[in-house]
């Protein structure tokens, strides 16, 4: 096989999970701007996610997160996952939601009174429940837990009370099932956070075992923070889940990836591929809300960025840098990087398309497509993410 042939080889089998809650509604705590034709029902969801997976051809699985895509009856969920298999596509990850809830307000797993936190547990392992029922193979947790004020709470005690919820989760996770831990360095809590950063969830993980692992949010780090470096060391431990792909200009924005910093998006997809992050192990999830944009073609768009940065990543040649890193070639090392990154890989990806059956531009064969239409006529009511209530 020739090179590109390889790197074209390996496009075709990337996967790119859509989350649930980025078909509907969404906004900031000032205004929720409702559009037309948004899903009513997490069955719309599936719908609207396979047509992302129709036109990109790469994303094939869709997050759920609970309570927002609950369903009822014995076999609600098996249904959903019916559903959703009949449309092409299938159940990812199930994200649980312990901030939602009055009883949260000091916290959920981390909570200082106990009957709060066996809620939050409860509420976890009914998760892993619904996991059994959909087949998904990943628990995905994001706390909001933290304090204010010095002084509010205990912030060790608050870590030990994490570590035994995380540690009664695990117990319940079945073969072939995971635990993936996102951190966040703040929001909603504004003075600690009790997994704000890489390190704290990585030593909850370590600690748990190998089915617990961490997802890296690219838009949870403060300003600066070289990601790809993180990335680089959880390959190098074993410990990368996976990530939740966005982008920020300043805090949690959640807006498209790729968006307001491409390049940071190679470096990162760099990392992956030199660690040997490009397998299934290695969840590529998208985490956004489109506040103001057409949703269903923001997700398409979002997916294909994540594609040009992981074609650009993959024709990196590494044989010349590593000759140049060991030369101590600093300019040319660098060179190598950024002739990859400064590759069009637009006329490639338009051809891997062509060569799985789809249009070369997904964006304009959806516009065409009159699915954008057809949802506003017959959806009537959208529903809200659950976002920006
Ligand atoms: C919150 O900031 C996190 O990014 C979560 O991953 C996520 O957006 C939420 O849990 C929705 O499921
Ligand atoms: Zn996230
Ligand atoms: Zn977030």
């Amino acid at each position: 096989m020739t090179e590109l042939a390889a790197v074209k080889a390996a496009l075709k089998t990337q996967a790119v999970e859509t989350p649930s809650w980025a078909y509907g509604n969404s906004g900031t705590r000032f205004k929720v701007f409702a559009q037309q034709g948004v899903p009513r029902t997490p069955y719309e969801k599936l719908d609207d996610a396979a047509q992302v997976h129709a036109f990109t051809g790469v994303a094939p699985t869709v997050a759920l997160h609970i309570p927002w895509d609950k369903v009822d009856g014995s076999d609600g969920y098996a249904e959903l996952a019916k559903h959703a298999e009949e449309r092409g596509v299938k159940l990812g990850a199930i994200n649980s939601n312990t901030f939602q809830d009055d009883d949260y307000r000091l916290g959920s797993i981390c909570h200082p009174d106990a009957a709060v936190r066996r809620k939050a547990v409860d509420h976890l392992l009914e998760c892993v429940d619904i996991m059994d029922a959909t087949g998904s193979a990943d628990l995905k947790l994001w706390f909001a837990d933290g304090t204010n004020y010095p002084g509010q709470d205990d912030i060790r005690a608050r870590q030990d009370r994490l570590a035994e919820g995380l540690a009664e989760v695990y117990e319940r996770l079945g073969d072939g099932q995971r635990m993936l831990l996102e951190y966040k360095f703040f929001e909603p809590a504004f003075y600690t956070t009790d997994v704000p950063d890489w390190g704290t969830a990585y030593a909850h993980c370590l600690k748990l075992g190998e089915k617990a692992q961490v997802v890296v949010d690219t838009g949870h780090h403060a300003p600066g923070t070289n990601i790809e470096f993180i990335v680089a060391t959880l390959l190098r431990e074993g410990k990368l889940g996976g990530f939740d792909f966005n982008s920020r200009f300043y805090a949690d924005d959640d807006l498209m990836v790729g968006a307001a910093d491409p390049f940071q998006l190679f470096r990162i997809m760099y990392e992956v591929v030199r660690g040997g992050g490009f397998t299934p192990e290695v969840a590529f999830m998208l985490d956004q809300c489109h506040n103001i944009e057409a949703k269903i073609p923001a997700i398409i768009r979002s997916v294909m960025n994540v594609q040009e940065a992981t074609a650009k990543a993959l024709l990196v040649d590494r044989v010349a840098l590593a000759e140049a890193q060991a030369a101590g070639d600093v300019l040319g090392a660098n060179a190598v990087v950024m002739d990859a990154y400064n590759t069009d890989v637009r006329p490639l990806l338009r051809e891997v398309r062509e060569e799985m059956g789809l249009d070369a531009d997904p964006i304009a064969a959806y516009a065409r497509s009159g699915w954008a239409e057809k949802i506003v006529a017959e959806r009537v009511g959208g529903q809200q993410a659950g976002w920006g209530a």
